[in-house]
């Protein structure tokens, strides 16, 4: 499916590094802004030695088993290898699938680059004591363990340029955004996130001074100017962080960028230190606020407090970086509650700014989290084959313990009559347009406002009206 704006395809960018740097050649073809995309990916996989997938729980699942059948049904010699989050967290359920071969769990550079001197026969041909792979072995699945994330540096740079980067130019923080990340791993341990299987808690960067280098190379080669960092954690080390920023600012480089940091993280760095954070070019930071309820944050172990929020979308406020909270609704325990006093932390934070943006989730038990088992004790079916979890993502209910007028709600009040009470830049823009739409918005805002003033929800003809032309 070819999307638009979309963000360089790093998971492959970073394992082709090493395999590049060992003498292979490597063709990534991007069915996001390929379309039709197969053929390019048939013609691309000619007499390849393996083709590689990276696959995340959810949509990305339908386009992978179709790539996957297809490079199967031209090739059937072909190795087809799927990395990446979903199939290192079921490995079983994956390498069932007729249509994978092999799956490269956790971090794929060492394991692929490996196996590619193994298939080429210039080492031994067994795939035996390769880290983190699984394979089929006279029908049966052999399941190599996660290896422990490795140092970075030794791998050679991202290679952008086998991507066209133009196709991955995003007008997001800046005009021409790029991804790119400085680290794998987050040592932290929220139950809802994969992250704790994947990487076991460890936390790999590069030098600050190797991040500075790749920066300055993406401004003058391609003439970037803002990043997005796709780093789990990008905060973890102060010593790093304030590294990059000096590093950012003596060397002129003049990048706006964003980042995801945990509130408590950045709370505890030193005023000066979250200064020069603004002054390097940070313009936006993702935060999971994940809810108004304490016994809700205590309950997925996030290690932070509802005041916490407040005081990390104040500290932003002061230093001129947007705050975007992410928010997630339907934990076990009593859901109804949550979404008050959520809506009492989205009220707190239009406070202090009304254009920090909030969005809200609803919890999916993704494999490798550590309330998976606990969600399946309570009744969750985990869908029972690789193409049954083409659906799962955040924005359904998968949770048997949640109803659907619960979903309704949360969907009603926290995605459209709050964003309408309290209008972000977006919706500012089309209210202040002018004409018949913008009376129309004007005229919605303020009674979005009145109902989250009342909490009154009651007959909401906007809604039903909103939700009768979504389906038309
Ligand atoms: C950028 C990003 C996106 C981007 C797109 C990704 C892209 N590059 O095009 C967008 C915004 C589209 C996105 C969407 C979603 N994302 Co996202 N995303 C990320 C993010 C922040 C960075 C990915 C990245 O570039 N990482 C850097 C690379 C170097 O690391 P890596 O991905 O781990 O890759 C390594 C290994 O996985 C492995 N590997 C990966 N692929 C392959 C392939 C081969 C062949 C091999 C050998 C190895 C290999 O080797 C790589 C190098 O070590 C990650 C978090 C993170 N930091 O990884 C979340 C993350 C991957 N996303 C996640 C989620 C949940 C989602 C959504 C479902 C959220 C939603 N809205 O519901 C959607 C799903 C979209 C879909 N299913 O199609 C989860 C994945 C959980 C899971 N089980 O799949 C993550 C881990 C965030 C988290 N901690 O929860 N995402
Ligand atoms: S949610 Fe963020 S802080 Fe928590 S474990 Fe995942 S990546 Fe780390």
């Amino acid at each position: 499916m070819r999307e638009s704006n979309v963000w360089a395809p790093l998971p492959l960018m970073a394992v082709a590094a090493p395999l590049m740097e060992a003498g292979f050649d490597i063709k990534i073809v991007d069915g996001r802004v390929i379309h039709p995309h197969i053929p390019d990916i048939l013609e691309a996989a000619r007499g390849a030695l393996y083709v590689g997938l990276s696959v995340m729980t959810g949509l990305q699942i339908r386009d992978a088993v179709a790539i996957s059948r297809a490079v199967k049904q031209s090739y059937p010699d072909i190795p087809v290898i799927w990395g990446g989050y979903h199939a290192s967290m079921l490995p079983e359920q994956t390498l069932a699938e007729p249509y994978v071969d092999i799956i490269i769990r956790g971090q794929g550079q060492i394991a692929a680059t490996e196996l590619a001197r193994r298939l080429a026969g210039t080492e031994d041909g067994s795939l035996e004591g390769i880290p983190g792979l699984c394979y089929k072995q006279d029908g049966k699945p052999v399941i190599g363990a996660y290896p422990a994330l490795v140092d970075l540096d030794q791998f050679p740079p991202t290679p952008y340029d086998i991507i066209d980067t133009e196709k991955y130019m995003v007008n997001d923080v800046g005009t021409r955004t790029m991804k790119y990340f400085s680290s794998q791993g987050c040592p932290f341990g929220c139950g809802f996130c994969a992250e704790t299987s994947m990487y076991g808690r460890g936390w790999k960067p590069f030098s600050a001074e190797r991040v500075v280098d790749d920066l300055e190379n993406l401004v003058k080669k391609y003439g970037v100017n803002a990043i997005d960092f796709a780093d789990t954690n990008f905060f973890v080390s102060k010593k790093r962080v304030r590294a990059i920023c000096e590093g950012l600012i003596e060397r002129k480089l003049n990048l706006k960028w964003a980042a995801d940091v945990r509130t408590k993280q950045f709370i505890e760095f030193p005023g000066d230190l979250q200064q020069l954070v603004r002054d390097a070019g940070c313009r936006r930071l993702l935060l999971g606020a994940e809810s108004g309820s304490q016994e809700a944050l205590e309950y997925i172990g996030k290690q932070t407090t509802v005041e916490d929020t407040f005081h990390v979308a104040r500290i932003c406020n002061r230093l001129g970086i947007t705050a975007r909270f992410t928010t997630m609704f339907g934990f076990p325990g009593e859901p109804q509650k949550d979404i008050d006093a959520t809506m009492k932390m989205i009220e707190g934070i239009k406070a202090i700014n009304e254009n920090f943006e909030v969005h809200g989730f609803f919890f999916a038990p993704y494999p490798g989290a550590p309330m998976f088992d606990e969600a399946v004790r309570l009744g969750f079916a985990p869908p029972p084959y690789t193409e049954a979890w083409e659906d799962f993502d955040l924005t359904e209910l998968h949770t048997p313990w949640v109803d659907p007028v619960y979903k309704e709600k949360v969907d009603m009040i926290i995605d459209f009559y709050m964003p309408f009470a309290s209008p972000g830049p977006e919706l500012m823009e089309k209210m202040n347009a002018g004409g018949p739409k913008a009376l129309a918005y004007k005229g919605m805002h303020q009674l979005a406002a009145w109902r989250v003033r009342k909490r009154d929800f009651r007959a909401p003809l906007e809604w039903r009206l909103k939700k009768w032309r979504a389906g038309h």
